[in-house]
Formats: structure tokens, C-alpha cells, sequence
């Protein structure tokens, strides 16, 4: 079974396309990286910074998530991240989205063994 921390990988790291995003890059990606297989999962953020500098997120400021647990970390640095949407018309198996390109402070959540991140909380 796919662990937490790969999940995440597979769902919220892409450090090598920056800066060549277009407006189809949240459609080709949500799919490519299996997020549209069952339903259509409604956000998702995409990361574009080096593995190494999203995991050292777990050892910067501690915040609250969104869940109220105690396990989320807020970036230091803002980071170029990419927002997907689902459109309102959108309907399953034809997930169509929204691709916004954002710089901000990310929130994730932090789990296990090394400690590295589990769960993307929000971006601030
Ligand atoms: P999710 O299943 O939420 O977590 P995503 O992050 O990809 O998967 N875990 C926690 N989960 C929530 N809060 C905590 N404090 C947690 N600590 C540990 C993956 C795993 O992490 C564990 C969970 O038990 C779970 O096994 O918010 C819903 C989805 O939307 C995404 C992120 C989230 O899915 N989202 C939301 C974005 O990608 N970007 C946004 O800006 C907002």
C-alpha cells in the first residue's frame, strides 16, 4: 500500500515544471497523477519547489490545521505553488479545472518516521 508520505509526493510535489504552466496543466495533471479516478477531487495544490524544502516545512512555525489538530507547520518562505479548481460545471468522469499560479506560505501536516508531510492544510 502507498504510504502517507509518497501519497503526498504523488499528489502535491511537481518541483520541475515551473514556470512552464499553462491553462491545461491542472486538467493534465489531476489525472496524470491519479486524482481523478473514482471522482473528480475537488482542490489540490501543487508544490514547485525542491522535495527537500517542502520537507524542512515540518521543522518551521507551528500552526493550527484547518481540523483543529496540532500537527501543521507554515512555511518561512513563500513558494511557487499551483492552485486546481474544479469547475462548477464540471461532471465526473469529465474532471475539468481551474489553474491558478500563486507565491504563498504553505500549511501542511506532519506525520511518522523520518517526520515529513502528510496532509496539505492551505496556503496563507
Ligand atoms: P488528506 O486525505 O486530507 O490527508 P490531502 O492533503 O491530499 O489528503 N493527516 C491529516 N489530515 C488532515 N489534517 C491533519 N492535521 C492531518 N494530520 C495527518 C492525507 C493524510 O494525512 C493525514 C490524514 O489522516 C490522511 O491520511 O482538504 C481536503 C484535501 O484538499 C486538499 C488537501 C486535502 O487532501 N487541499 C485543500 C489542497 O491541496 N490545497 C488547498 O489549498 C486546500
Amino acid at each position: 500500500r502507498e504510504s502517507q508520505a509518497k501519497k503526498f509526493i504523488r499528489q502535491h510535489m511537481d518541483p520541475d515544471s515551473y514556470p512552464n504552466i499553462g491553462s491545461s496543466y491542472c486538467n493534465q495533471m489531476m489525472r496524470r497523477r491519479n486524482m481523478t479516478k473514482g471522482r473528480c477531487k475537488p482542490v489540490n495544490t501543487f508544490v514547485h519547489e525542491p522535495l527537500v524544502d517542502v520537507q524542512a516545512v515540518c521543522f518551521q512555525e507551528k500552526v493550527t490545521c484547518k481540523d483543529g489538530q496540532s500537527d501543521c507547520y507554515q512555511s518561512s518562505s513563500s513558494m511557487s505553488i499551483t492552485d486546481c479548481r474544479l469547475t462548477n460545471g464540471s461532471k465526473y468522469p469529465n474532471c475539468a479545472y481551474r489553474t491558478s499560479q500563486k507565491k504563498r506560505h504553505i500549511i501542511v501536516a506532519c506525520n511518522g518516521n523520518p517526520y515529513v508531510p502528510v496532509h496539505f492544510d492551505a496556503s496563507v
